[in-house]
């Protein structure tokens, strides 16, 4: 009796510690990196760097203050988790007060430690990059402001333009200034049930303010997390301070079980393609051209009609002054 009463208070117990596991998220040490970085000597547990990247005590900086660096930060174990948030303390901070650049990526990516033209990383790449642009390579003639943070989901077939900044790939955006502040800086990206939401804390309020929402987005599991960033004529400091992956606890879902280590990244909504300042004022130039040239037809015609109307009565008074 004493036996069977004291399982029971051991299955109690051992219930009691599984739904409080299971009433919250909980953090992946794995696919985290926080404080203090080093393990032995310069490498770090379960994370790769390349590049420019310099790991101190207190940041891990990706590129410095000066022109023409790429660095990045890679995961080394993939994530095989299918509900997840990640959240980033970053720190973007330099000299220049009107000309930085050019900006940072965070990825979820297939290929890791890939150097290329995309913030430090290759382009037609395969997942999810969440762009944080401070550099606009058209001087603001967008529709919106930089620094500006943006989604792209690829499936490897896809180029990222800067010379639109990625505005004809991007998911969605907003503008977010990021740069230069005093105060600690946050960036989440939660990949909950096929939505992609993407929320920032820049106030120093401790409290998320969502950047933008996306449904539908379809990402496999078993990808990487990384992080990089780039200088060129223009540059900042890209300091990385903390990452921490949460795996989602939510309501269990069938769906949830589904293989989706196979599956191809795509993404069902995407801004309409925006043209640009400059196409836009092309455009209202050659309408405002093909009116006057209407406008400059219209006149020539009436001019002729008049003048043949003058001809011909002319014509009449002369032949009547001939007769009579
Ligand atoms: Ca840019």
């Amino acid at each position: 009796m004493v036996v069977i009463s004291w399982l029971l208070l051991l299955i109690g117990v051992l219930e009691s510690f599984a739904t409080e596991w299971n009433t919250q998220d909980y953090m992946k040490r794995e696919h985290s990196l926080i404080r203090p970085y080093q393990g032995t000597g310069m490498t770090i547990p379960n994370w790769d760097f390349m590049g420019s990247t310099m790991v101190t005590n207190n940041y891990i900086r990706l590129t410095p203050d000066l022109q023409s660096k790429q660095g990045a930060l890679w995961n080394s174990v993939p994530c095989h988790i299918r509900n997840w948030e990640l959240q980033i303390q970053f720190k973007v901070h330099g000299n220049g007060k009107d000309l930085f650049g050019d900006g940072f990526a965070i990825w979820y990516a297939k290929e890791r430690m890939k150097p290329g033209p995309v913030f430090g990383s290759r382009d037609y790449f395969q997942g999810l990059a969440v762009i944080l642009d401070t550099y606009s390579n058209h001087n603001g003639q967008h529709n919106h402001q930089h620094p500006y943070i943006s989604a792209m989901v690829n499936n490897g077939s896809l180029h990222y333009d800067h010379d639109r900044d990625g505005t004809h790939t991007q998911l969605a955006g907003c503008e977010a200034k990021f740069r230069n502040l005093e105060h600690d800086t946050h960036i989440s990206i939660r990949y909950e049930r096929d939505t992609l939401t993407v929320s920032t804390d820049l106030v120093n309020k401790a409290a998320w303010k969502q950047c933008f929402q996306v449904n539908e987005v379809k990402l496999p599991t078993g990808y990487y997390i990384g992080i990089s960033a780039t200088t060129g004529d223009l540059s900042d400091n890209h300091d990385i301070l903390s990452i921490r992956l949460f795996e989602l606890d939510l309501i269990d879902d069938p769906k949830d079980r589904e293989d989706r280590s196979q599956i191809v990244p795509s993404a069902a909504f995407y801004d309409p393609p925006r043209e640009r300042v400059e196409d836009l004022k092309q455009h209202s130039w050659s309408g405002i051209k093909l009116f006057l040239l209407m406008l400059l037809g219209a006149l020539v015609l009436i001019a002729c009609v008049v003048i043949i109307i003058m001809l011909h009565k002319k014509h009449q008074e002369n032949a009547r002054k001939r007769f009579y």
